[in-house]
């Protein structure tokens, strides 16, 4: 699908840990285009309804208590097949098991610890971002080399 948009979290522990540039950067290097950013805090209700798919099982309260206890940095990017290559790009959810020059395999080893979120389908992208951005904060923009980065800009 063209022009995917995919929200992507820099969890609590990338913060503490100094590496929200270094996840950001890995995501704008391959191409993809940064259409919203925020610092912010995740509150116990915001938590519940982005992860409401994992409410009930064993890791949620665990889960919740992650997503909640530091800052974080949201970010949505726009591009074609953008889900994919963001998904690609951050690695499997647990970093023990993630490929290496992926973000979790190259900076993690705990699936509590993962350190970022990436939508996992282009409907739970639109589903996600609306619970983190409003449609004004979107910033809808081109780029001057877009033709350098796409064939069919
Ligand atoms: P997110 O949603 O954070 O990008 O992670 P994934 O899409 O890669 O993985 P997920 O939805 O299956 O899991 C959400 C979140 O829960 C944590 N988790 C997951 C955990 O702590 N223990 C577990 O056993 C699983 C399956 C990690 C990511």
């Amino acid at each position: 699908m063209a022009n995917e948009r995919s929200l992507v979290l820099v969890k609590p522990d990338a913060m503490q840990r100094g590496l929200a540039g270094a996840v950001l950067q890995r995501l704008e290097n391959r191409g993809l285009l940064l259409i919203g950013l925020k610092l912010m805090r995740v509150d116990q209700d915001l938590a519940s309804r982005h992860y409401a798919e994992h409410e009930g099982k064993p890791f949620f309260a665990a889960l919740v208590d992650y997503i909640t206890s530091s800052p974080i940095i949201a970010a949505v990017f726009e591009g074609d097949s953008a889900t994919s290559a963001i998904r690609n790009s951050v690695g499997v959810t647990n970093p023990s098991q993630a490929a290496a020059g992926t973000i979790r395999g190259d900076f993690g080893l705990e699936v509590g610890r993962n350190l970022v979120h990436a939508s996992d389908s282009p409907e739970s992208g639109e589903r996600e971002l609306a619970l983190f951005f409003t449609q004004e904060e979107l910033v809808q923009w081109s780029r001057d080399n877009e033709r350098w980065i796409s064939e069919n800009p």
